[in-house]
């Protein structure tokens, strides 16, 4: 159980709303301990407050429960590995595959476990560094990044992965690791034999549920209804730059972006998708990590013929490949001036699909 972690308790106003979110289950104990703590802010949430908080909470926890439900099931785990490997090819590595090389031991504590924070355990798992070495990488890769199901993302050196036993840990002190242990794949780091590692590496690193490892970024490509598109395909397509404060979860600045891409509709003239009035365009980030999408970025196609909608591949003054750390290569992106329709779209990274509902 990961409970309580300091930087909860500063944040008194939020406390309740992070702590539903920081647990796959428990909601109960949850909110009791979050109240406890309550007690101990200067600023006190109204009751009214506090309900629409549980209220919150509730619902979020209702949907983590389902999705427990259809996924606990380890068997049907897998880990993908993508981006510039060796042969440029992704593979998904089965849970047994995953067994079969997750044979190396690192005791250490564990940066989440704040009840206890000397308790060293005992992780099973695969070196990054195993897996590195097994599908290579292209000359010029300097960052791994690692993803997980609930779309959670950190990007760390490849030097310090090849240096250090960084593990995708499948068991701790012998047994499989429980969702709410942070299983079935946790990234761990050796902080107990490396303790430079804790401030290089903190809480924030360790990703629970690792899903995706994308080996430096991937190369642009885009699947829309059958065709697949390339960087060749959407460089002859009008190139369009918006400045946009954007709503990524994270690996961005704050503030106005420059986004440089093509717009939706012209993509689907290219690849000759007609769409009724009715129509509509789903827009795919990397599936697995999909789950929890609350708002799945459904445009329908008065949307993409009204609105500067893009997908952008470039970003900044000097026109930059958007990288995997940023959820690069593709991202989905909207112009402002359809603020008032676009609220509550939501900012797909690491776009792979437009599925075509004509
Ligand atoms: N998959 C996943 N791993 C994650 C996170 C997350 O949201 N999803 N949050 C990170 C952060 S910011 C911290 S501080 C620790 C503890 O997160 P928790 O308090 O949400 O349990 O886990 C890290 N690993
Ligand atoms: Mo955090």
């Amino acid at each position: 159980m990961f409970l309580l972690s300091t930087h909860y308790s500063l944040r008194c106003s939020t406390l309740v709303i992070a702590l539903s979110a920081a647990m796959p289950a428990g909601l109960y104990s949850t909110l009791l301990m979050a109240v406890v703590y309550l007690g101990g802010c200067t600023y006190q949430p109204s009751n009214e407050q506090l309900e629409v908080w549980r209220q919150e909470a509730i619902a979020r926890n209702g949907e983590m429960v389902a999705d427990n439900a259809k996924n606990t099931q380890e068997t049907e785990w897998n880990l993908a590995i993508q981006g510039e490997t060796t042969n440029g090819k992704s593979v998904t590595l089965n849970w047994q595959q995953l067994q079969d090389l997750a044979t190396t031991h690192v005791k250490t504590t564990d940066a989440n476990y704040v009840i206890q924070p000397n308790q060293v355990f005992d992780f099973q798992g695969v070196p990054v560094s195993k897996l590195l070495q097994k599908f290579g990488y292209q000359p010029g890769v300097t960052e791994v990044t690692f993803i997980a199901y609930n779309s959670y993302q950190v990007t760390v050196n490849l030097e310090d992965l090849i240096k250090y036993p960084i593990i995708l840990a499948i068991a701790n002190n012998g047994k499989p690791m429980s969702r709410n242990q942070g299983g079935p794949i946790y990234l761990v780091f050796p902080q107990t034999q490396y303790p430079h590692m804790r401030q290089q590496y903190p809480q924030s690193f360790w990703v629970f549920y690792v899903s995706n490892i994308i080996v430096g970024t991937e190369p642009v490509r885009l699947r829309v209804g059958k065709q697949e598109l390339n960087l060749a395909d959407l460089e002859t397509l009008p190139q369009v730059t918006i400045s946009e404060t954007v709503g990524y979860r994270s690996g961005w600045p704050s503030g106005k972006v420059k986004l440089h891409g093509v717009k939706m509709r012209n993509i689907l003239d290219f690849a000759k998708v007609k769409l009724l009035t009715a129509g509509e365009v789903v827009v795919q980030g990397k599936r697995k990590t999909h789950h929890n999408n609350l708002n799945p970025a459904k445009l329908t196609s008065a949307d993409i013929q009204n609105c500067d909608i893009l997908l952008a591949s470039k970003w900044g003054d000097n026109k930059q490949p958007i990288p995997a750390k940023m959820g690069g290569p593709i991202t989905l992106a909207f112009g402002s001036e359809c603020q008032a329709q676009t609220q509550g779209w939501r900012w797909v990274t690491f776009v792979e699909e437009l599925v075509i509902k004509p």
